[in-house]
C-alpha cells in the first residue's frame, strides 16, 4: 500500500475512534472490562445482584471459565463490580469449568448453585452448592460433595447433561431445582438446600438445549431456556413454556428471542425489579484489547421484558440501547 493510502486510513481510523461516543451507562453489553456469561439476577432489598461466569478463553480456546463474578446495581444503569465470589478450585471435588449458576436467598442465607466438571470419582458435569451470609460472599462449599452428579441421571445421553441449575421457591415454601443440557430435569430440594428430596423428573420442553430459568408471575409458572432447533438454526435462541403449577403440565409457547449476536450460546435470567421485568442474556459483541468476542468470550446484556394480558411474554428484540431506550407504549411500567 502507498504511504499516502496508509496515512489516510490511519487518519480516518483515528478520527473514527475520536468520534465514537462513549457508551451510554447501562447500554449493552452492560459489563465492558471483562468477558462475562450466563447471567443470573437476584434482588435483595433495593439492590439487584447479577452473578455471572467469567469467560477467560484465550485466542481459539472454546471455554476457559475458572471463577464466578458478582455485580450489583440500584438503577439498572451503573454497575458495581464486587469481584470474584468463588473459584472452581473452592469445590475440592471439582476439576474445572465455572459454568452457569444461580444464587437464591432462603433461611437467612444465600445459596449458590453452579455447574462444574466433577473429578474422576464421578465423571462428567455436576452441580455444586455453596453458601454465604451475604450476597457478595464469601461463599463456601455447603456440602463438600456434588449436589447432582452425571450418575444421578442415568438415562442421559452425554456427560455434560447435568449443568445450568435454576432454583425457585414456590409460594408454599418448597424450593425446586431444574437443570440440564438436551434433557431438562426438575427435583425438590430439602429444606437444608443441600440435598435432593424425592425423585428427579424429566420435563424436557421442545428444542431444549440448556440454561433453564424458572420464575412465576400472577400464578403462571415459566420455564425459559436456551433452545436449538437444529433443522432451522445454527445458534441457540431463547424459548419458553408455561404451566399453572411448578408441577406442570408445561405448554410450549415458542421463541422469546433470536440468537445472541456472534454467539452460539445464549442464556436467560429473568427478574422483577422495582416494578419492571428484565431479561438478562449474553452475546459475543464485546472486544477487549486485541481479543474479540467468541464462543468463550461473551458479554452480558439486559432488555426490558413485557407480558401480554394472557400471561404470555412479548418477543424480546436484542438491542445496544437495552434498558436505556425509551419505554415503548406496549411496555408501559409494570406490564
Ligand atoms: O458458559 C458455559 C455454558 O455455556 C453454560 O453452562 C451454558 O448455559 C452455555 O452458556
Amino acid at each position: 500500500m502507498a504511504l499516502w493510502g496508509a496515512l489516510t486510513i490511519a487518519a480516518a481510523t483515528m478520527a473514527g475512534a475520536q468520534e465514537r461516543p462513549a457508551p451510554v451507562p447501562g447500554s449493552n453489553p452492560i459489563i465492558r472490562d471483562k468477558f462475562t456469561a450466563d447471567p443470573a439476577p437476584l434482588v435483595v432489598g433495593d439492590r439487584l445482584y447479577l452473578y455471572v461466569g467469567h469467560d477467560q478463553a484465550e485466542r481459539d480456546q472454546m471455554f476457559n471459565m475458572r471463577e464466578w463474578l458478582v455485580y450489583s446495581t440500584t438503577d439498572m444503569r451503573h454497575w458495581t463490580d464486587h469481584g470474584p465470589i468463588m473459584k472452581v478450585a473452592d469445590f475440592k471435588w471439582a476439576k474445572a469449568d465455572a459454568w452457569a449458576s444461580q444464587a437464591v436467598f432462603k433461611n437467612g442465607k444465600y445459596w449458590f448453585y453452579a455447574a462444574v466438571e466433577h473429578d474422576d470419582t464421578h465423571p462428567g458435569k455436576a452441580i455444586a452448592v455453596a453458601v454465604a451470609d451475604k450476597p457478595t460472599g464469601p461463599f463456601v462449599d455447603a456440602k463438600g460433595a456434588a449436589l447432582i452428579t452425571n450418575q444421578m441421571t442415568p438415562k442421559g445421553t452425554h456427560s455434560w447433561e447435568d449443568i445450568d441449575p435454576t432454583v425457585f421457591t414456590d409460594k408454599d415454601g418448597t424450593t425446586w431445582i431444574a437443570w440440564g443440557n438436551r434433557q431438562c430435569y426438575i427435583a425438590k430440594l430439602k429444606p437444608n438446600m443441600i440435598e435432593i428430596d424425592g425423585p428427579i423428573t424429566e420435563i424436557t420442553p421442545p428444542h431444549f438445549e440448556e440454561g433453564p430459568w424458572l420464575h412465576e408471575r400472577k400464578g403462571t409458572y415459566y420455564l425459559t431456556y436456551a433452545s436449538l432447533d437444529r433443522s432451522k438454526h445454527r445458534d441457540e435462541r431463547v424459548s419458553y413454556a408455561t404451566a399453572p403449577s411448578i408441577k406442570g403440565p408445561w405448554t410450549y409457547r415458542g421463541e422469546l428471542t433470536g440468537s445472541g449476536k456472534y454467539s452460539f450460546t445464549i442464556h436467560p435470567g429473568i427478574v422483577e425489579y422495582k416494578g419492571d421485568w428484565y431479561l438478562f442474556l449474553h452475546n459475543a459483541t464485546l472486544a477487549i484489547g486485541d481479543l474479540n468476542g467468541a464462543i468463550g468470550r461473551r458479554a452480558v446484556t439486559v432488555e426490558r421484558l413485557h407480558y401480554n394480558a394472557d400471561g404470555t411474554m412479548q418477543p424480546v428484540v436484542q438491542t445496544e440501547a437495552g434498558v436505556t431506550a425509551p419505554r415503548s407504549a406496549a411496555g408501559a411500567r409494570g406490564k
